[in-house]
């Protein structure tokens, strides 16, 4: 990505990691070829509607398990009912080589288990929220393709201040695990045309790892 300044690699919180360019194009172009498959029925993307009668605008589907609000299914329980595709090795394995890109590292016995591929359109965004679904406390992975976003990185105790705004674009990872496992954190804004045009992506994929610690 050409830019004026280069953009380096910083703890946004103790805990939580942001670390730009971590995929080439190469593995963003992989990546993206395979979300269009893993969107496809069935269990494919799908709206995602609160108990409130809300519906998230970022539309998403799972790897490994279903996350509906608010538990995990190995069916699309609030979708079409079809059972979960499976989570690749790939992407476990990925998770681990972030975990490790982040300066954290993962017991062996843990994988990574669950991916959450959410898809924003121009006027998507997700609210503030915690990853309180999981039984494990194992750091969280976010995979950036496409539009860059505005990522907002908060505090455990409330949606409100403090909170960070950090820009992700394309290929950036961030994590976050230890003290900041629990921290608040939302997508306020997608800045629309901002993908790399090689990319042939109009929209954002953020693709979420995370350990169930379910069985
Ligand atoms: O799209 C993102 O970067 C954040 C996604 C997220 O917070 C989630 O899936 O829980």
């Amino acid at each position: 990505m050409s830019q004026l300044f280069s953009r380096e690699r910083s703890a946004v919180a103790p805990g939580a990691v942001h670390v730009p360019d971590w995929l080439d194009l190469e593995e963003q172009r992989a990546l993206v070829a395979s979300c269009r498959a893993w969107a496809k029925p069935p269990a494919g993307l799908r709206v995602v509607r609160t108990p409130g009668g809300g519906r998230m605008t970022a539309r998403q589907c799972g790897l490994g398990w279903h996350w509906f609000p608010y538990g995990y299914a190995r069916t699309a329980v609030d979708g079409d009912g079809a059972p979960v595709k499976p989570m690749p090795t790939r992407l476990a394995q990925l998770g681990r080589r972030a975990v490790a890109a982040a300066g954290g590292s993962l017991p062996a016995e843990i994988e990574y288990d669950i991916a959450l591929i959410n898809f924003y359109e121009a006027d998507a965004r997700m609210g503030m929220h915690q990853d309180r679904d999981e039984k494990s406390d194992a750091p969280v992975v976010s995979l950036s393709l496409g539009d860059a976003c505005v990522f907002r990185f908060g505090n455990t105790e409330t949606r409100a201040r403090p909170y960070v705004d950090v820009t992700l674009h394309s290929g950036d990872l961030f994590v976050f695990g230890g003290p900041a496992r629990l921290a608040y954190h939302g997508v306020p804004r997608v800045m629309p045309g901002t993908a790399p045009p090689e990319l042939g992506l109009r929209g954002r994929l953020n693709i979420t790892l995370r350990v169930s610690g379910l069985s």
